[in-house]
């Protein structure tokens, strides 16, 4: 008899009634952004738009209405006391909802237009009593109570965790989303990697080194040959890595030491993800989720994955 989502959130007996609605709802919200992705052609929805988001970055069509949907859905479900996203320039404040919830509605969005995997990643923290303000958003990945990302791949898959440990779902033919992974785990060594290789230039010398030991194979230091994959979507690599094992990175380099991928939508509930698997996730030397925020759309490097290798990464950028 499969698992559904409402059965595996009715299971967790210990976990508030809030929290189980706002995953269901989440699930509900990101199968109807995964059908919106999956008509964007024949809705001559993909392409950019004429404008930027508040870091500076061309939005796509998508972004934008995987966005409106995100904050409709919040809205409706009375859930969440306040949001913030990475397409939107400050943080949204509602009546009344016990969490506080962070999204990235499309990541990965370069891929639409070519039919690569986008996904949608969020973080669930509590919310604080009173009238909320920007301090109250600034809370370390430590605090989340839940995070996961929906990818719209040739299959929708759901991946989440609650805190003990990392399950994924996917949609049947009716809209029901069925577990079809239990206890996702991150093997501790790898032999595979995954970074945008065109900054080589620009990376730190301790990240140029890991590199080019992995690239040199197995007559090199590693003594291994090593793959690499690069799908240019966070969410993409990082199920991979959740499937099989592998190393993950964005870290910051000469030519943008504070890295690309944001803090509180990216980087805190793929840690979380990635933690609950049994693997590290830091910035390079230190743990992600004790990162203590200092804006909402911060940035930072991002190293994650197999521990063992992530360990190594660390000791050769303090070296
Ligand atoms: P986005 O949220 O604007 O799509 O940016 C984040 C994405 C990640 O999904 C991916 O790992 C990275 O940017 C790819 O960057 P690059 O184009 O430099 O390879
Ligand atoms: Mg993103």
């Amino acid at each position: 008899m499969p698992v559904t989502l409402t059965a595996f959130l009715e299971g967790h007996s210990d976990l508030p009634q809030s929290l189980k609605t706002l995953i269901a709802a989440m699930a509900e919200t990101c199968a109807v952004i995964g059908r919106t992705v999956n008509l964007s052609a024949v809705n001559d929805l993909q392409g950019a738009l004429e404008q930027e988001n508040v870091q500076g970055e061309v939005q796509k069509q998508l972004d934008v209405i995987a966005n409106d949907i995100m904050l409709e859905e919040a809205r409706w479900k009375g859930m969440v006391r306040g949001l913030a996203s990475e397409e939107m320039d400050d943080y949204v404040a509602f009546d009344k909802g016990d969490y506080l919830l962070f999204f990235d509605p499309i990541d990965g969005s370069s891929n639409v237009d070519v039919n690569g995997v986008v996904g949608t990643i969020f973080s669930v923290l509590p919310a604080p009593q009173g009238d909320l303000s920007l301090s109250d958003f600034l809370r370390p990945g430590r605090e989340q109570v839940a995070a996961g990302y929906a990818a719209y791949g040739p299959q929708t898959i759901l991946v989440l965790t609650v805190g003990k440990g990392v399950v994924a779902f996917t949609p049947d033919a009716d809209g029901v989303w069925i577990q079809t992974k239990t206890a996702m785990t991150v093997p501790s060594t790898t032999r595979e990697f995954a970074i945008n290789m065109s900054n080589h230039r620009h990376w730190f010398p301790g990240i140029q080194r890991y590199i080019d030991e992995c690239v040199a194979g197995k007559d090199g230091p590693r003594g291994a040959d090593f793959n690499m994959r690069w799908l240019a979507s966070m969410v993409g690599d990082v199920h991979r890595i959740l499937t099989r094992g592998g190393i993950f990175m964005y870290p910051g380099d000469t030519k943008r030491a504070e890295g690309k991928l944001r803090l509180m939508y990216e980087a805190n509930p793929i840690g979380f993800l990635i933690e609950q698997a049994g693997g590290k996730a830091t910035n390079g030397t230190t743990r992600i989720l004790d990162l203590q925020p200092t804006g909402l759309h911060q940035r930072t490097g991002v190293v994650l994955g197999s521990a063992e290798e992530v360990a190594r990464v660390a000791e050769y950028l303090s070296a």
